[in-house]
């Protein structure tokens, strides 16, 4: 067997096939399909600050947001691929407040459904800050042969079968998890193709970093705060290295924390409760990558992939990093909370 310097996306997929005859090649259709949407979302992200697409496109998401351009571009790039897929029944989008089926034959025959968030952190594009597509894969639990059903996007992370996230940082990257691993994949401009870069990616136990808009912490719990404060210390000791990192962009943060260790957060507060982040469309796809990848991810209180939704669109306290970093948190949530 001659080595072979660089793999594809599609030929990694294609491997995993031959490596696993089992699978019908379903899945690795659709993630060549993300692949795809990833490149096309890339090109527009690159040209944003030449073509007039930046600025507001006036409309607002379900969210209450203002829309940016490209997060329209994002949105329709992915369901007119995942629509014309052989493998998609049914999509659930931050950008629409209903999930959109695909309601036709072959998409009714699909068994899978996508969660996502096209492109997340879209405050930061017009001041060229990372940004970041946000995908999880359910096989659905509707019946095969009718049209996907809201359920079929209301399920607990553990039962997801992929997830992933596209980055447009310094350079683009897509990284993938199933219950095989999680691969990333930096895109190749001169031949347009992602290729293998970071195989097997596990989050290292501990780590330095952490990460958190420290705007809300007088907002935060008593617990939170406590850890915060012990990760600021340790900050001043030159042997301990604690650093504060955080770009308001989670999937730039969170691809850090998966990479490099370290503990990411977006805590519930005064003004919100519960949270900013979605549960379905953010928290439970970087969940499943980081708990593949050997890292924790809770919503304070429980494992976050046990949760079930409730709601499409509903928000999520969020906590996920290094194993040792977050059984930290956890202690001291426990004890600060019991101070509260
Ligand atoms: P804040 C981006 O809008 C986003 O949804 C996440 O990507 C990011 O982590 C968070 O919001 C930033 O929120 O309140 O710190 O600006």
């Amino acid at each position: 067997m001659y080595s072979r310097k660089l793999i594809t996306l599609d030929e990694f997929t294609i491997q995993e096939l031959r490596n696993f005859p089992q699978a019908t090649g379903e899945l690795s259709g659709l993630l060549r399909s993300i692949g795809l949407a990833g490149k096309r979302i890339n090109a527009e992200v690159n040209r944003a600050g030449l073509v007039d697409i930046l600025g507001a496109a006036g409309a607002e998401n379900v969210q209450g947001e203002e829309v940016q351009k490209l997060d329209d571009f994002a949105n329709k790039t992915l369901l007119d691929l995942l629509n014309h897929s052989l493998y998609c029944a049914a999509a659930c989008s931050e950008e629409n407040e209903n999930v959109i089926l695909f309601d036709d034959p072959i998409s009714n025959s699909s068994k899978y459904v996508v969660v996502m968030d096209p492109l997340d952190g879209s405050s930061n594009i017009d001041v060229n800050v990372s940004i970041g597509t946000v995908f999880g894969v359910f096989k659905r639990i509707s019946p095969l042969g009718t049209p996907a059903v809201m359920e079929d996007f209301l399920q607990q992370g553990k039962l997801l079968v992929a997830a992933g996230y596209i980055l447009y940082g310094s350079s683009t990257m897509l990284v993938y998890a199933t219950r095989r691993g999680v691969n990333g994949f930096t895109l190749d401009p001169s031949v347009g193709e992602f290729c293998l870069s970071h195989p097997n990616i596990q989050c290292p136990t501990d780590g330095k970093y952490y990460s958190v808009n420290y705007g809300g912490y007088k907002t935060f719990g008593k617990g939170v705060q406590q850890y915060l404060d012990a990760c600021e210390e340790r900050g001043t000791q030159p042997k301990e290295g604690y650093k504060l990192r955080y770009t308001g962009s989670m999937v730039a943060d969170i691809h850090r924390t998966l990479l490099k260790g370290g503990i990411f957060m977006y805590p519930a507060s005064a003004d919100a409760p519960n949270g900013k982040l979605r549960l379905v469309y953010e928290c439970i796809p970087f969940s499943f990558i980081m708990r593949i990848a050997g890292g924790v991810a809770t919503n304070g209180e429980v494992d976050l992939l046990e949760v079930k939704p409730t709601g499409l669109h509903e928000r999520t306290p969020y906590f996920l990093g290094s194993s040792e970093m977050m059984a930290e948190l956890k202690q001291s949530m426990q004890v600060g909370d019991s101070i509260a």
